[in-house]
């Protein structure tokens, strides 16, 4: 099969949490449906957190919107349903037996991939695209790892995304009006910085540099789980729209924006905290300096995860900025005081932003997952 002859996909998700398993399936389903020929279904268990991410009047189980058929996936899945060309079962989610049962039952086998999280670690190139046989079924199913190398599955990144980055910055105005839509209106020359993450005792250690701050702080605060060790920390109960003035910073609870905002913020920001998985891909295209609070996993692996990343994105960095960002990234993600580090990074910000460049220039060069998923279906 060729990506001229795709028809039907099937995206299975489950929110576990947060919304890094919808932001990532949504975000698949969208490049599919947009820009191959295909009818994608997007089967999800909690409406509520693709609301959340992209603001719409959906509340039925089946229904059209940006050409993909969001169906709420339910316990009773129904056995009627006939599965897809292509299925995607994200984050090994474990599809309706019935459904597997339909299935095997198809003329042509389905292409099944499981779609995993984004890991920059050594051993994902050996098991990207390995083949595992369902013990009952016999049908085949292909482990598709995302990555930031050529022999894995690449990052989600849409035909147009870098085009359309540039052209937004091209043009001071549409920051500001962008700003503007968000009620803000920044001062010259104030530093601006997104801030998403989760619960983090690091923040207070960060807020009280940027009240001290030489250079004005503008920071922007998407209503998250950041908040309240913010608000913990300034004794208020900032919400969605409160700002709060102190020193140097000004800080601003905005809401959560649609992803297509949030690519937005993310360019208009000279600096961006973000989180999980997708985020943390999008402050990549975004060519920004970035700050990665990664999802914490039992005993503390996920730090193994983060160093893999950094021993790659580092590269070419000058020794002094590579210890700065490391030390940075570390202590935000073990929740310590990262003043220093903070203030070592913002010095040499010029180099950190020009690497933020070649580092967005080197993994667009690998392909996108969207296509390397597509050119994997036989
Ligand atoms: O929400 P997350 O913490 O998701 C996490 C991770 O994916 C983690 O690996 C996974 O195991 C766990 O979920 C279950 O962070 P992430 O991945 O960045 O997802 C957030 C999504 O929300 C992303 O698609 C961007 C989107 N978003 C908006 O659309 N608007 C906003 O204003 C913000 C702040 C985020």
């Amino acid at each position: 099969m060729t990506a001229n002859d795709l028809k039907t996909w099937d995206i299975f998700c489950r929110v576990i949490d947060n919304y890094g398993d919808i932001g990532v399936c949504w975000r698949l389903a969208r490049q599919l449906a947009h820009e191959y020929p295909t009818q994608v279904r997007l089967w999800v268990d909690e409406l509520d957190a693709l609301i959340k991410i992209w603001p719409s009047a959906i509340s039925a189980d089946q229904q059209l919107l940006e050409k993909v058929e969001v169906c709420v996936w339910h316990e009773n899945f129904d056995a009627a349903v006939e599965p897809a060309d292509v299925v995607v079962e994200a984050f090994a989610c474990n599809l309706p037996d019935s459904y597997l049962t339909a299935m095997k039952r198809r003329a042509i086998a389905p292409n099944w991939f499981n779609l995993e999280y984004l890991s920059a670690e050594d051993w994902v190139e050996g098991c990207h695209g390995l083949l595992s046989m369902h013990p009952q079924l016999g049908l085949k199913k292909m482990f598709f790892f995302p990555g930031i190398t050529t022999k894995t599955g690449g990052l989600i990144k849409e035909a147009r995304l870098l085009e359309e980055r540039d052209q937004f910055l091209a043009n001071p105005a549409n920051r500001a009006e962008f700003l503007e839509y968000l009620e803000i209106k920044p001062a010259e020359n104030q530093l601006i910085v997104s801030l998403f993450g989760y619960e983090n005792t690091a923040i207070a250690s960060l807020l009280d540099t940027w009240i001290q701050s030489p250079t004005p702080v503008l920071c922007l605060v998407p209503a998250s789980k950041v908040l309240p060790s913010i608000n913990n920390h300034l004794g208020k109960a900032l919400n969605q729209g409160d700002e709060h003035k102190q020193g140097s910073l000004r800080l601003k609870v905005i809401p959560f924006l649609t992803q297509t905002n949030y690519d937005r913020l993310l360019w208009a920001c000279d600096i961006n905290f973000i989180r999980g998985e997708d985020s943390f891909v999008r402050a990549q295209w975004a060519a920004k300096p970035f700050i990665w609070h990664i999802y914490p996993q039992d005993e503390g692996i996920h730090m193994i995860k983060l160093d893999a990343f950094l021993q790659d994105y580092l590269k070419g960095l000058s020794p002094a900025l590579q210890r700065s960002i490391t030390a940075l990234w570390h202590e935000w993600n073990q929740g310590v005081d990262c003043s220093n580090s903070w203030n070592a990074c913002l010095a040499d910000r010029q180099n950190w932003q020009q690497h933020g460049h070649k580092w967005c220039k080197s993994l667009s060069s690998l392909g996108d997952l969207v296509s390397n998923i597509v050119r994997s279906c036989d």
